[in-house]
């Protein structure tokens, strides 16, 4: 079994979609083992997007993810970490492909919905960062 960090964006909650990206993951079969709504601020944001603060868009990603609540979440399943990357779909909603949360629901490669963690170590600290 393995575990990985997912958050809802602040346009997900926003537009009404916590219950059908959660339903999505459900229906998968991975469990939701933790769930919390949270804003959150900037040095909590720079630790999380440390990998693009030096991008010309981490001003705008940092003002989207405080524009207003997520919802964090600890998902569990076999391979869920890359299988969850896998339902979500690529970063860029132009590249998501119907049938991904993203290629069905995102509006801009910024606005897309979902974070779901990249590997095992990623998935770890994140799973701190957020839950502690
Ligand atoms: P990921 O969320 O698919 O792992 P990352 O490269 O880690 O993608 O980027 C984190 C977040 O930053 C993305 O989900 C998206 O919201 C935003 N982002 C990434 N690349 C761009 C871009 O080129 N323009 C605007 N926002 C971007
Ligand atoms: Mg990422």
């Amino acid at each position: 079994m393995e575990r990985t960090y997912i958050m809802l964006k602040p346009d997900c909650v926003e537009r009404g979609l916590i219950g059908e990206v959660i339903s999505r993951i459900e229906r998968k079969g991975y469990q939701i083992t933790a769930m919390k709504m949270m804003h959150l601020d900037e040095p909590i944001l720079r630790e999380h997007y440390s990998h693009l603060v030096n991008e010309d868009f981490f001003p705008l990603l940092v003002d989207f993810m405080m524009s207003g609540p997520v919802v964090a979440m600890i998902v569990e399943g076999e391979d869920c970490i890359a299988g969850m990357r896998r339902l979500m779909g690529p970063t860029n909603n132009a590249n998501a492909a119907p049938g991904t949360i993203r290629g069905d629901l995102a509006c801009s490669n910024r606005l897309n919905i979902i974070h779901g963690s990249d590997s095992p170590e990623t998935a770890e600290a994140e799973i701190k960062r957020f839950f502690g």
